[in-house]
């Protein structure tokens, strides 16, 4: 009687001292570089396959009205982390530094019990908060045998950089987070961005085939003054080559297009990252690139048919470094799958922002039309989402921490300005937002985007650029997707011309931007300039 009595104890006191399991979800963020929508099989535009991206989609959700609030890097990670505009956050462009002070969702998970996470690329100087560990990239990061900064100490890794971001996330899952509490991973791939560097094995994928210019390759600009002053064209004349701004401007023949010698003794630069490459990786690329190389300078191309060279060595190099981001979401959802934790484990794909693959002539992104504004976004968690869901609903990625929030049932703090989208990807509701909010302002920087703000609805967008040009344009995207034609001025729609107005002014206001703000930015910016920090901006005068 008294030995049962003590083991009754025992057991009581062992229960009651062990830590409870915390069955909240865990969260796998995936987020790529540039990723076009456009480039994931999923949206059936039919350039690509990306069978694993696919999988999250029809285990889940795909979304086909998902947003950024400023397309651009570091400015779209800041309102991710935060839930709060660029204005708010204070990251408003690639040049200003972020505080990494301030409050994040990754703080807020893990000061509730999460475990956390951030490897690969941020693009966000300083030692990230609210992780319990990361293994980042320094600014842009290399995609040949890249430095990562891991937790705070730089070291150099051999090896292609995706592969290193999938292994080094994998080896966190399995062997560096304390299994008894949810996780929060960030796996973060530096892909698809510039200059698009494949992986060996996929060096040569594409090569048979030839892919056609979007219908609006060869835009003429008409009633649209900022589109025509980009310096983002894939196939740009000699003279456009000889004028650009910044960091690269327009598709150059060495660094983008990989002619390893320049026929005009300009662009070294990709012939100076290869010797970054080890013999073996060299020899790879010298291999591959040599024989196509060789063959398009005895073809001696020329007008349209050079033009067509370049956009499809632009769009093979671009669409094979996906492949690799492909493979690796495969092997992580793998893990999941077979360590049982697929039922319990939100998965978010998504980009920092849309891309265009030659639309407008261009590729890129910044401006506030479609294919940058655009961001892809998949989602699967089986305890909630249906298979095979398809959101309509206008998100933005300043909806991604509140939503994380929710999931994780931490209250939202109140001046985040996001929405959780929980209850619209159940489908349990469907009252959201009918309007999203966009600002941009890296400028004059590289690809000279100007300085513009403006107001989606599921059918029009009003952009105002401003600063070194006093510009409105409003599209009517139903019958006019590809934003060709400018109706701002257009009599016909005099009314909605100014209804969006309004509801332009009434989320300025709602958000608590204005002309006072977007001003102070532009001084902030000027100031930065004459510090010598826009590279390749010393010069530029207004
Ligand atoms: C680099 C790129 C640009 C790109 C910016 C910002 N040139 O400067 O083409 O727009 O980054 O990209 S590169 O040839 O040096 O790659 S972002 O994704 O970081 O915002
Ligand atoms: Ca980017």
């Amino acid at each position: 009687m008294k030995n049962i009595f003590f083991l009754t104890l025992t057991f009581l006191l062992l229960f009651f001292s062990c830590d409870k399991i915390d069955e909240r979800p865990n969260i796998l963020f995936i987020m790529s570089d540039d990723h076009a929508y456009q480039a994931v099989s999923a949206y059936g535009y039919n350039l690509n396959n990306t069978p694993n991206i696919d999988r999250i989609a029809k285990e889940g959700a795909i979304f086909k009205n998902g947003f950024v609030t400023n397309s651009i890097c570091a400015p779209s990670r800041a309102v991710m982390l935060t839930g709060k505009h660029s204005f708010v956050n204070g990251k408003v462009d690639n040049i200003q530094d972020f505080n990494w002070d301030q409050d994040s969702f990754a703080k807020q998970l893990q000061a509730s019990g999460y475990q956390t996470a951030l490897i690969g690329k941020i693009h966000l100087r300083g030692l990230p908060q609210g992780f319990d560990y990361s293994a980042v990239l320094p600014g842009q990061g290399h995609y040949y045998n890249p430095d990562f900064i891991v937790n705070g100490v730089m070291e150099r890794i051999q090896g292609y950089v995706t592969t290193i971001t999938t292994h080094l996330s994998l080896d966190w899952l399995k062997n560096k987070r304390e299994k008894n509490k949810p996780f929060l991973l960030l796996y973060h791939q530096k892909a698809p961005h510039r200059n698009w560097q494949s992986e060996e094995k996929y060096l040569t994928l594409f090569d048979d085939k030839t892919f056609d210019f979007p219908s609006n390759f060869f835009d003429n600009y008409k009633g649209r003054p900022a589109a025509a002053a980009q310096e983002m064209m894939i196939a740009a004349s000699e003279e456009q080559l000889a004028v650009t701004h910044g960091q690269g401007g327009h598709g150059r023949w060495g660094h983008d297009f990989k002619l390893l010698t320049d026929p005009f003794g300009r662009d070294t630069r990709f012939a100076k990252e290869l010797e970054r490459f080890t013999p073996e990786q060299k020899e790879a690329w010298l291999n591959a690139y040599t024989p196509k190389n060789e063959a398009m300078r005895a073809a001696n191309l020329k007008g349209k048919d050079l033009a067509l060279w370049k956009f499809n060595r632009y769009l093979k190099d671009y669409l094979r470094t996906i492949q690799s981001v492909d493979d690796g979401v495969g092997e992580v959802l793998d893990y999941l799958d077979q360590n049982g934790l697929s039922e319990n484990t939100i998965v978010v794909y998504t980009s920092d922002q849309g891309f265009y693959l030659g639309e407008h002539g261009w590729f890129d992104k910044r401006f506030m039309y479609e294919e940058s504004l655009r961001t892809p976004i998949l989602m699967k968690y089986p305890k909630e989402i249906k298979p095979g869901s398809e959101i309509n609903e206008l998100i933005q990625n300043l909806d991604f921490a509140p939503t994380f929030l929710d999931y994780a049932n931490v209250e939202k703090p109140s001046d985040i300005q996001g929405e959780s989208f929980r209850k619209i990807v159940s489908k349990e509701s469907s009252e959201w937002r009918d309007a999203i909010y966009y600002t941009y302002y890296e400028y004059p920087s590289v690809h000279m985007v100007k300085r513009h703000y403006g107001v989606r609805t599921d059918r029009y967008k009003l952009i105002h650029f401003y600063y070194d040009i006093d510009k409105w344009e409003m599209y009517d995207l139903k019958n006019d997707p590809s934003e060709m034609n400018n109706i701002y001025d257009d009599p016909a729609f005099t009314e909605i011309k100014n209804q969006m107005h309004k509801r332009l002014s009434k989320l300025r206001i709602k958000y608590g931007d204005s002309d006072e703000m977007d001003k102070m930015h532009l001084d902030r910016y000027l100031g930065a300039i004459n510090a010598g920090k826009v590279w390749g901006i010393k010069e530029w005068k207004k």
